[in-house]
């Protein structure tokens, strides 16, 4: 069920709660096949506000149109701007917030997602993908390069040269390569909104589980990103350690022992 009151309050997007612990947010600029502007982001963060402040809410699920997940940045709004404003104000620095966010974050992810629309899927923590999608770093074909992490995360994720091939062309990869090549968890079958569907079943599950050893977990892979392996096996130890200061690990390996559903508290 849609929460019509949280639908109200935006203009570029919708925010639902598709479950009580899943909040989908939908970015909603059709006609301009979802491109992403200042106003859009402002929207966007305070959903993600909203939704990481939400203690129902376990797992967040953010999509676009069949049409666009998000064909980038917005072309018309930022064609203007000169050096002076963009590195004056921080240009995109307020355009990264959902890295920040605590709780899991699924992109569903149907038709373009392009320029800052693929920067966009990649800061999020899964990637589900409609056999629809399209995958790119088109920026070159426009005279500037990825700036919200698509030569960094894009890297990560393919390789050296696959994402050196992709950024210096700007050509598109098909849903069935970003599988392939592990951009995206996997290819949903065909079908009007079956990302979405299976992204909110995702949503679910990871919102069933304890939102500490969740919220740990995301932690410790993400930290993969950023430490030698040293530090994060170290880093990830400690947090393993940590988590039996907690009473869902009592509650989970006690359910484990008395053949019985866990259910945990999130305490
Ligand atoms: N910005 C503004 N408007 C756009 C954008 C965009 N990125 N993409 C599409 N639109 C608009 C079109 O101008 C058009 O509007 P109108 O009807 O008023 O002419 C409408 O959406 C429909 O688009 P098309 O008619 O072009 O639709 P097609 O189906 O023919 O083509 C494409 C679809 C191939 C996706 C095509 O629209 C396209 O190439 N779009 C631009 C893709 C692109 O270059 N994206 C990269 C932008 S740069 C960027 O993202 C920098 C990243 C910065 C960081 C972001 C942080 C998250």
């Amino acid at each position: 069920m849609g929460d019509a009151s949280a639908e109200a309050q935006y203009e570029f997007i919708i925010a639902s709660k598709p479950n009580p612990t899943v909040t989908l947010i939908t970015l909603n600029r059709p006609k301009a096949l979802n491109a992403l502007s200042s106003p859009l982001f402002h929207e966007l963060n305070h959903a993600l506000a909203q939704a990481e402040l939400d203690k129902d809410v376990g797992a967040v699920v953010l999509t676009g149109s069949e049409k666009a997940f998000a064909a980038g940045a917005d072309i018309k709004e930022m064609k203007d701007i000169e050096f002076a404003e963009a590195y004056g104000n921080n240009f995109l620095s307020h355009w990264t917030q959902i890295t920040e966010m605590k709780k899991p974050v699924i992109a569903a992810v149907s038709g373009y997602a392009l320029g800052g629309g693929c920067e966009l899927a990649m800061m999020c923590d899964i990637i589900l993908a409609s056999p629809t999608a399209k995958f790119g770093q088109p920026e070159i074909n426009l005279g500037i390069i990825p700036g919200a992490g698509g030569t960094q995360r894009l890297t990560h994720a393919l390789g050296k040269s696959r994402a050196m091939e992709i950024i210096l062309t700007g050509k598109n990869i098909s849903a069935l390569d970003a599988e392939k090549w592990g951009l995206v968890s996997r290819v949903v079958a065909e079908g009007e909104g079956e990302v979405v569907k299976e992204a909110i079943e995702l949503a679910k599950t990871i919102a069933s589980k304890g939102r500490l050893s969740v919220m740990a977990a995301k932690e410790s892979v993400n930290t993969s990103y950023e430490l030698g392996l040293r530090e994060g096996l170290h880093f990830e130890r400690r947090l393993f350690q940590s988590l039996f200061a907690t009473k869902d690990q009592k509650e989970g390996m006690s359910a484990f022992a008395e053949k019985r559903k866990a259910a945990f508290t999130n305490q």
